[in-house]
């Protein structure tokens, strides 16, 4: 579907950000926006309540340049989370983020919301990156709530394994107002103290720099945010994995698309399949990742 197409259904709008198309969709439910540079969505304001902030931050200083992904929002890393395991020369979190997704498809529901289909398949490219041929599709329902599904279908004739997230930037008022729920009972993997396992139990409190793998966590999460009365909702499927990422004072100084003084204001909480958490498809299975996000 050609951008310019997408511009004629009902509630959706077409603009460029420096060397990014920006899809706008506004319908009775809330506004976002999304690139199909990554299948990136950059904002979700919902209309209820009235005056309801953005679920999704993305960096003041973020590129819109093309040559990578969008410091914010919800990138898409697949067909492998964080570094490469056996090559850390290939783009970490996967490539897919750094590539143009065609829009398949985009229609106003029954309901009232709208629904965006995002596709792209293996190629030359890819298959430098990665030796299977595949087919992905990101499907973005925009209702009250953000509704987003992951399928992917291994079209190789060999067994397929892969890691994949939603990485998730949600806009908080300041990291210190958080507290976490749904975690309990899974395994904290500490990235920052080397690989560090701890059973999580009640409420999760902490305080930036954090970057955690919460292994067997197939359920939801809710940021309780204090500060913006708000609580964020986000609940999952097929998804075994939840990562809890903020950079705090000194790592964030590491990254030249975050301003140093801007960490306190997201905290990724991402949902998705890792380390030991593989997705294993036989030729021609499929697997969806699902994450809805409320407020
Ligand atoms: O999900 C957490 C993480 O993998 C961190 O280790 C951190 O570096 C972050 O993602 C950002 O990664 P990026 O490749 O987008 O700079």
């Amino acid at each position: 579907m050609a951008l310019k197409e997408v511009g004629l259904v009902e509630g959706v709008s077409f603009s460029q950000q420096d060397a990014l198309p920006i899809i706008t969709v506004e319908n009775s439910f809330a506004t976002a926006k999304i690139t199909p540079y990554g299948a990136c969505i950059l904002s979700f304001i919902p209309k209820s309540p009235v005056n309801a902030l953005d679920l999704l931050w993305v960096s003041p200083i973020a590129e819109f340049s093309g040559q990578k992904p969008v410091r914010g929002g919800i990138p898409i890393c697949w067909p492998w989370f964080g570094k490469h395991s056996a090559n850390p020369v290939l783009p970490a979190h996967g490539f897919v983020r750094n590539l143009v997704w065609t829009v398949s498809g985009v229609r106003v529901l029954g309901s009232g919301a709208t629904e965006l289909i995002f596709s792209i398949q293996s190629s030359d490219e890819t298959l430098k990156l990665w030796p299977y041929c595949f087919h992905l599709t990101l499907t973005v329902v925009i209702a009250e709530t953000l509704s987003l599904c992951l399928t992917t279908t291994n079209l190789s004739e060999q067994e397929m394994v892969l890691t994949e997230a939603f990485h998730s930037y949600f806009s908080v008022s300041d990291t210190a107002n958080l507290e976490i729920s749904g975690l309990e009972g899974s395994l904290e993997i500490d990235t920052l103290d080397g690989m560090s396992q701890r059973l999580q139990k009640g409420r999760f409190v902490f305080s930036p720099p954090i970057d955690s793998v919460f292994a067997g966590h197939s359920g939801s999460v809710i940021i309780e945010d204090s500060g913006f009365s708000r609580r964020i909702n986000i609940q999952k499927q097929c998804s075994s994995s939840t990562i809890v990422w903020n950079p705090g004072t000194e790592i964030v100084k590491s990254f030249k698309d975050i301003p140093d003084n801007q960490w306190p204001e997201f905290l990724c909480v991402e949902s998705g399949n890792v380390f030991k958490d593989t997705v294993v498809l036989m030729p021609n299975e499929m697997h969806k990742l699902k994450m809805q996000l409320s407020y």
